[in-house]
């Protein structure tokens, strides 16, 4: 009787551990932060698979959205997390005159820009799907763009598009100024073997609404002067 009873105490206590971890990893993301990326046009159309303005005309001179993307501390990252996911159109009705303007797409041939957006929302949205379903991941990725306003914050320190180079640290100190953040930079070369100021990555922790430090930052291959293209 005394093992008996001892067993299922045992029992109980195994029971109820497997309850509460359960419990807390139901309540954890599968997913440690995510970058927040964003694009300068002049130097997408300068890359080698050259670019096709979107059919709604010229994107605005401004850095475009790139995407959310969910992200592991370690620098890895999870990807078309949903296999069961689609990507349904009607959710961002209302949200494509912003996206279009925010978030266009440059990919040839000449789209709207529902396949770029497909695509950023199964292969980084999905492994969201515990914080955002497919509108709020749009939505929270078009007010993330709204915070900071990159273009402006360069302006501000006398760095534009205007084909000139600038010093590399120059970009990322008055982004950190700004923001408080440092910032991802990647770069890549033109057909001139120019180094170019291609990309930037912000972290966002994972409600996806507050900027915060990069836990880890992506590997630029930039020269310490690079051009900031026209566009
Ligand atoms: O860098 C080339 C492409 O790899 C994907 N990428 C890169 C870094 C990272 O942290 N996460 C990530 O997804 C991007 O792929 P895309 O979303 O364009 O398919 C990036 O363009």
């Amino acid at each position: 009787m005394k093992h008996h009873l001892s067993f299922i105490f045992k029992l109980l206590i195994i029971l109820n551990l497997s309850v509460v971890c359960l419990c807390a990893s139901e309540s954890e993301e599968e997913f440690d932060f995510f970058y927040f990326v964003q694009t300068w046009p002049g130097s997408y159309c300068d890359t080698k698979h050259s670019c096709c303005y979107p059919k709604t005309g010229k994107p605005a001179s401004d850095f475009g959205i790139h995407g959310l993307w969910p992200n592991y501390k370690d620098g890895s990252y999870p990807s078309n997390c949903d296999p069961d996911s689609v990507f349904d159109k009607t959710q961002i009705s209302d949200l494509v005159k912003s996206l279009q303007k925010s978030w266009p797409t440059l990919s040839c041939p000449s789209n709207e820009g529902f396949k770029f957006w497909s695509h950023e929302w199964i292969k980084h949205g999905t492994c969201a799907e515990s914080v955002f379903d497919q509108r709020e991941y749009f939505e929270a990725t078009l007010k993330l763009k709204e915070k900071v306003n990159l273009l402006q914050i360069l302006k501000n320190a006398g760095i534009k598009p205007d084909d000139e180079f600038y010093e590399l640290e120059s970009i990322r100190d008055a982004i950190e100024e700004a923001t408080g953040f440092t910032p991802g930079i990647q770069c890549n070369v033109d057909s001139s073997r120019n180094s170019q100021l291609y990309e930037i990555y912000m972290c966002v922790e994972t409600s996806g609404s507050e900027f915060i430090k990069c836990p880890v930052l992506p590997k630029g291959r930039c020269a310490s002067s690079v051009q900031f293209p026209k566009f």
